[in-house]
């Protein structure tokens, strides 16, 4: 039997990503029917939204399915971590897978993800098996970062897997819930790292962890945003 993605909401941050999020949209509703999205944006115009909503009018009943949503004209401040934990608050469904907007995140691997999901697993990370064409001071940064994670985390008797930093991950919504609800001051909002955050509110063993190994590429399309904001957000992850 053909797998069923309508228990599946896939949430995207994104920021400033009018070239990618058309294609995404595009890719994700083409590929995997009855599947939800929420697109929840940070970007100062409008130029995201509309690209995304473009979308829409290319899919039957993709209005139901896609939610797409300004943060800014809400009112509520910037932040990566933020915005996700907010998209997932919004969905109605079993499950939800967290990606880029970037086209960083291979599609393919939504099948994955949920088929872990389905299996059991309450949290399934896709792990970036090799990083392509990284500069080489990003790869140092990274590194060094992605040790002291691993070393709080350890040292905290918190549950980890094998790449601590993805944005690239599915889990069962009330797990999430549940967890954030007890610990909501420990996850910092303007931050990059919402599964790192995550992690280190789980005892370690306490849940089931499925790990799927994909490659990552380099953006092709907008800017990145990694930078020293994110890095001193994550400085503030580790000791809260
Ligand atoms: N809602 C929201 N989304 C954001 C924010 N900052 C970044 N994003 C989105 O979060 C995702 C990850 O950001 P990226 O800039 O791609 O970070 P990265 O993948 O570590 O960096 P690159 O490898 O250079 O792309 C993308 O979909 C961004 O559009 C933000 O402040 N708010
Ligand atoms: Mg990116």
């Amino acid at each position: 039997m053909a797998m069923q993605y309508e228990n599946i909401t896939v949430v995207i941050p994104t920021y400033k990503e009018k070239d990618n999020i058309g294609v995404l949209l595009k890719l994700l509703l083409g590929r995997y029917p009855g599947i939800n999205l929420i697109v929840v944006d940070d970007s100062p115009d409008d130029s995201t939204i509309a690209a995304a909503t473009a979308v829409l009018h290319n899919f039957k009943g993709a209005r139901r399915r896609v939610k797409i949503v300004s943060r800014h004209k809400l009112g509520l401040q910037r932040g990566l971590t933020s915005s996700v934990i907010y998209g997932i608050s919004l969905a109605k469904t079993r499950y939800v897978i967290v990606m880029d907007a970037d086209l960083q995140h291979p599609i393919s691997k939504i099948q994955d993800i949920s088929k872990k999901l389905a299996e059991g697993y309450e949290l399934v990370v896709a792990t970036r098996a090799d990083v392509t064409n990284w500069a080489l001071h990003r790869r140092i940064i990274s590194r060094l970062l992605m040790y002291v994670a691993y070393a709080v985390l350890f040292l905290r008797g918190a549950a980890r897997c094998g790449d601590i930093f993805s944005g690239y991950f599915g889990f069962e919504k009330s797990m999430f819930e549940r967890t954030y609800a007890r610990n909501k001051k420990r996850f910092v909002g303007p931050g990059f790292k919402v599964l790192f955050d995550l992690l280190k509110c789980i005892p370690y063993g306490k849940i089931k962890i499925g790990e799927v190994p994909y490659v990552f590429h380099i953006r092709k399309k907008g800017a990145s945003h990694a930078g020293a904001r994110q890095v001193a957000a994550l400085i503030r992850s580790f000791i809260s």
